[in-house]
């Protein structure tokens, strides 16, 4: 038996067959793995090790505490998806990530897709190395398996392709690719089980899929209305001012009253200026303090953070 070269499951092939099916067919299927798997990868890397952290601006999680718990090299921060988001103060963004006090020697905002700031990274990289092992962390669908092939693809002569894709837990075990003379090491990648990718059926995870740049929506809301956002959630607000950014294909409308769902119901008050995350989805920037009452689908968590733009 081998590992398979697109996930990291064990195989008689140099690709199992969801890696084939996936790459030859874009056909999907959705795997079931848990987080105990990445946390015993955690555990053993070393503190020698550099480790590359990589976070998706789209969904920057709530915390980072589980990694914080089990981590304890040195990590580079890296902010990727940059060309989907609306804002380019990168200064700001990532001044931003202070406030999660991880253990970071430098952080990075880039574009696997548009190749921005991957030779910047690169250097990054071979300046701070201290063994010749490189990890690949962070959360499922963060774009860390997408990075490691484009950094194969810009400096090496390589062909050799880690399967990615929008499903969550396309990895499935450690991969180690060669790049020059130390090895990139893909991982799994942290579950957040509160994130809305766990509760779609196929056709409206692709919904969820960016294709380009996010336009943001704008709403003035006076008096008491409601904003449906696909089948997905729904929001109460009053006398608001809101910005919604999330990808293009999910359908988001206003509507004067209430229409029923089976939605799980969560009552917010916010305070100041924030944004509501939606993890997997999107977040919607709330200008004023005020009551809100959230409709979501049971199981996915909502937040509030201070607001990034
Ligand atoms: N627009 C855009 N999409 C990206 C970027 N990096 C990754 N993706 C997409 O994000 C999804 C998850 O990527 P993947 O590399 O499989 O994530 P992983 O689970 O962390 O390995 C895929 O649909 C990728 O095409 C990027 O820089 N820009
Ligand atoms: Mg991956």
């Amino acid at each position: 038996m081998n590992k398979c070269q697109g996930c990291g499951v064990l195989t008689d092939n140099d690709l199992c067959e969801r890696c084939f099916r996936i790459k030859n067919y874009n056909e999907y299927k959705k795997v079931d793995i848990t987080s105990e798997k990445f946390i015993d990868i955690l555990k053993n890397i070393s503190n020698n090790d550099l480790v590359i952290l990589v976070v998706d601006l789209l969904n920057i999680p709530e915390s980072f505490d589980d990694i914080k718990k089990y981590l304890k090299s040195n990590i580079i921060l890296v902010l990727t998806k940059y060309d989907l988001i609306p804002f380019n103060n990168e200064p700001k963004i990532i001044e931003y990530f202070n406030r999660y006090e991880l253990n970071t020697i430098a952080t990075v905002v880039i574009s696997s897709k548009k190749n921005y700031h991957l030779d910047y990274l690169y250097e990054l990289i071979i300046q701070n190395k201290t063994s010749n092992k490189v990890y690949f962390i962070g959360y499922t669908n963060a774009g860390k398996s997408s990075l490691i092939n484009k950094l194969i693809y810009n400096y090496t002569t390589s062909k050799s392709l880690i399967t990615t894709s929008f499903m969550p837990n396309t990895t499935v075990d450690t991969i180690s690719v060669l790049l020059n003379d130390f090895i990139l090491i893909d991982t799994p990648g942290l579950i957040n089980k509160y994130d809305i990718v766990n509760y779609l059926d196929f056709k409206s995870l692709k919904k969820l899929v960016c294709k380009r740049k996010i336009r943001p929506i704008s709403y003035q809301i006076k008096g008491k209305q409601y904003i449906n956002i696909d089948k997905f959630a729904s929001l109460k607000i009053e006398n608001n001012n809101i910005i919604i950014y999330m990808p293009e294909n999910i359908n988001i409308n206003r509507l004067y009253k209430k229409v029923n769902n089976n939605l799980y119901s969560v009552s917010l008050k916010i305070e100041k200026t924030c944004d509501l995350v939606i993890p997997g989805l999107g977040f919607i920037k709330i200008m004023k303090p005020g009551n809100i009452t959230c409709n979501i689908i049971s199981g996915v968590k909502i937040f509030c953070r201070d607001s990034i733009i």
